[in-house]
């Protein structure tokens, strides 16, 4: 059932790579926030004792009303609360691993899943024994895809993960119509959204208005660096059957008052500026290493639109995103290789690695450098002499 155990021989998840990262060396391998606190973000930390002090006595329900509150009009979800049941969670997995739980206890079983998209996903799902379906983002995006016959949920990431595809308004009400007349449930992940304003439109007034039963996972995980403090909300049609209040009380209570605190600071900073100034990083991170590739190594960047805080690098025809991300992390550069993304169809991904840019400016700088160098090795005769290859 693992998706992880092919025979006797382990293949890691991303995460596991992730993780491998974080020990050592340039890490521009998962999709965290690393970058340094912005000076408005750093005047809230500046006040933790008080923020401390505040949670400790406030209300509970109060807080957390205004932390969901903050957080879901900052992404312009602004009927989000109107209709909706919101559940509190330690992160964006938890939030998907009760979903998962809750639609497999109601008899849920085919499971039509957006292609590619960060393994977890797949293998949460796979995990409390749904069979799954792909579905291309190219084919979700325009509205023309055919999901598969006995489909009772469809699941779409959006922003997408690593590609950055957006679902237009659109083909949310498209698909949201098809879920409606044929009793399918729409799942969303939005946990990139608030890099990017075209996925800010209302997505629960486009829902509610189609009549279609959904489950939205929002999360604030990807945008601050809050050393991982962070939350991700799981959003239900108030009264809708799935027994996601009870798998969610048999792991949890709440989430702690202080997270809840910091959420509804750095929402409303993010609302009052905070995203233009996240944008504008992230911008200058892609600029910045798609600008020292394009330079000197032959690569190429399939995802020109993406806005989201990570970059996929295609790799030239001679290596694979397995074969560069390899020889990277032989020089200390932790980059992720992208078959495990192509969950149905991992060759196609070995084409790809993915490159974090949630990170300071120099790591950026650093990775590109390596990149650059590795790629120019093996080239013969454009191999200039005594260029540099480390990292
Ligand atoms: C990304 C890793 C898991 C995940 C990383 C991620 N956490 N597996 N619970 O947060 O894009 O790097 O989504």
């Amino acid at each position: 059932m693992l998706s992880g155990q092919i025979g006797a021989r382990h293949v890691p998840n991303l995460t596991e790579l992730e993780i491998a990262a974080i020990e050592s060396g340039v890490n521009v391998a998962d999709g965290h926030a690393r970058q340094e606190l912005t000076s408005a973000q750093r005047k809230i930390i500046d006040r933790l004792p008080g923020l401390f002090a505040e949670a400790a006595s406030g209300s509970g329900a109060g807080l957390e009303w205004q932390a969901k509150q903050a957080y879901l009009s900052a992404v312009g979800q602004h009927t989000a609360m109107v209709g909706s049941d919101v559940l509190t969670c330690y992160s964006s997995s938890v939030a998907m691993e009760i979903f998962a739980r809750a639609a497999y206890a109601a008899g849920i079983r085919r499971v039509a899943l957006i292609h590619p998209t960060f393994d977890n996903i797949p293998d949460i799902m796979r995990g409390v024994g749904m069979t799954l379906a792909p579905v291309s983002e190219d084919l979700l995006a325009a509205g023309t895809a055919v999901l598969p016959p006995g489909t009772e949920l469809l699941l779409i990431t959006t922003p997408n993960n690593p590609t950055g595809a957006v679902l237009p308004r659109e083909a949310l009400a498209h698909w949201a119509r098809v879920c409606a007349a044929s009793g399918v449930i729409l799942g969303l992940d939005t946990s990139f959204r608030g890099f990017d304003d075209r996925a800010q439109y209302d997505h629960y007034a486009v829902l509610a208005g189609e009549g279609c039963r959904y489950v939205v996972i929002e999360d604030t995980g990807k945008l601050w660096p809050t050393l991982d403090l962070k939350a991700g909300f799981l959003v239900f049609p108030r009264g809708d059957h799935l027994p996601l209040r009870r798998v969610y009380t048999d792991l949890l209570l709440g989430i702690s008052p202080l997270i809840l605190l910091l959420i509804r600071e750095f929402a409303d900073d993010a609302a009052g500026g905070g995203f233009g100034e996240l944008s504008q990083f992230i911008a200058a991170n892609r600029g910045q290493l798609r600008g020292q590739l394009a330079r000197c190594a032959p690569v190429s960047f399939p995802d020109p639109g993406s806005r989201i805080s990570v970059e996929r690098v295609c790799v030239p025809a001679r290596t694979t995103g397995t074969g560069l991300w390899h020889a990277l992390r032989d020089r200390g550069v932790h980059v992720l290789p992208c078959r495990q993304f192509h969950w149905a169809n991992p060759e196609a991904g070995d084409r790809f690695v993915r490159v974090a840019l949630s990170r300071p400016p120099e790591m950026i700088s650093a990775a590109a450098t390596a990149i650059r160098s590795q790629l120019s090795l093996g080239l013969g005769p454009t191999r200039r002499p005594g260029a540099s290859v480390s990292a």
